[in-house]
């Protein structure tokens, strides 16, 4: 498989990296990483990568500006995006070659050719793999970008995703000559607004006597405490770290009104309640969208059903 891309991509001049809308580190980790490795190891290619610049996390790396004219001859690979809905910018299809290289569950096999690993992390940590594995390059910046992709997706090596493989990945990773400690600093620190949402949080969580937890966020909330739905992100994982917490759901009130519904579990599957409601993604973590109050409801009714199975 891994040769079979490199000769893809000996194949072409021109690359363009896409990944999932609303990133988070793995997709800037993994696309940025792949970026800048093609362009150490393949310097005469046009290397680009594109999708929204989301702000809070531009101390990752930078988008570039593509043109649609690059893209009839160009070979497209997208990273870490489970479903063609969810890749950001609908002009990956524009291209000669579609190649998709992910770790989520492969429901939407989209792709000329597809790398999927669900043991893997992180995508971040499948292209530390193909580096070496290969035998490529690699330098600090890489190194940095892979590791952070890592170290998101795994939650600091917290989540059960984290194999093996995945601190030899960070072991090799970590041997290039980053700035580990500023790095790690910055993924674990947050805004004190972010912080403050964090108490409201803690405060408003309601958990049934299995652990099935929910807490909403209205847009009012948003407001008051002045973040954005991308902001917070770092709180989803925060009920987690309550003993008694099995698994939650974090409910965004979007501008439209409806509902982006963050599901979180320690060990009851909940990507099945996601499939449900317009959303997808891993066993233990995964994304639902809600349209009601209504469906709110129903959509912790089933987190608090499965937490039941669960813990008999
Ligand atoms: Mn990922």
């Amino acid at each position: 498989m891994l040769k079979k891309i490199v000769q893809k991509i000996e194949e072409f001049d021109t690359i363009v990296l896409h990944r999932h809308q609303r990133p988070d580190p793995d997709a800037i980790g993994s696309q940025l990483g792949l970026k800048k490795l093609l362009q150490l190891n393949f310097p005469e290619k046009t290397i680009l990568a594109t999708g929204f610049e989301e702000p809070t996390l531009a101390w990752l790396g930078q988008m570039d500006t593509v043109a649609d004219s690059d893209y009839p001859a160009s070979l497209v690979i997208v990273t870490d995006t489970a479903n063609t809905e969810r890749i950001d910018d609908a002009r990956y299809a524009n291209g000669a070659f579609l190649i998709k290289i992910d770790h989520h569950p492969n429901d939407d096999a989209y792709g000329d050719l597809l790398w999927v690993d669900t043991s893997s992390s992180s995508t971040s940590e499948m292209i530390a793999f193909f580096a070496r594995e290969l035998g490529l390059d690699v330098d600090a910046e890489i190194a940095r970008l892979l590791y952070a992709g890592i170290v998101g997706d795994t939650g600091r090596f917290l989540y059960p995703s984290t194999s093996a493989r995945t601190f030899e990945m960070a072991a090799y990773l970590r041997r290039f000559d980053f700035d580990f400690s500023g790095l790690s600093r910055q993924m674990d620190a947050m805004d004190y607004k972010v912080a403050k949402l964090m108490g409201y949080v803690y405060d408003n969580l309601e958990v049934d006597e299995n652990g099935a937890a929910r807490v909403v966020l209205t847009q009012e909330t948003l407001k008051t405490y002045d973040v954005t739905d991308a902001e917070t992100a770092a709180i989803v994982s925060a009920p987690g770290r309550i003993g008694a917490v099995q698994s939650w759901g974090i409910f965004v009130e979007q501008v439209d009104g409806s509902y982006r519904v963050r599901l979180r579990s320690k060990s009851a599957i909940i990507n099945e309640i996601a499939k449900r409601h317009g959303g997808g993604g891993h066993p233990l973590a995964s994304g639902a969208n809600s349209y009601s109050l209504e469906e709110n409801e129903a959509i912790y009714k089933e987190i608090q059903q499965v937490v039941k199975d669960a813990s008999k």
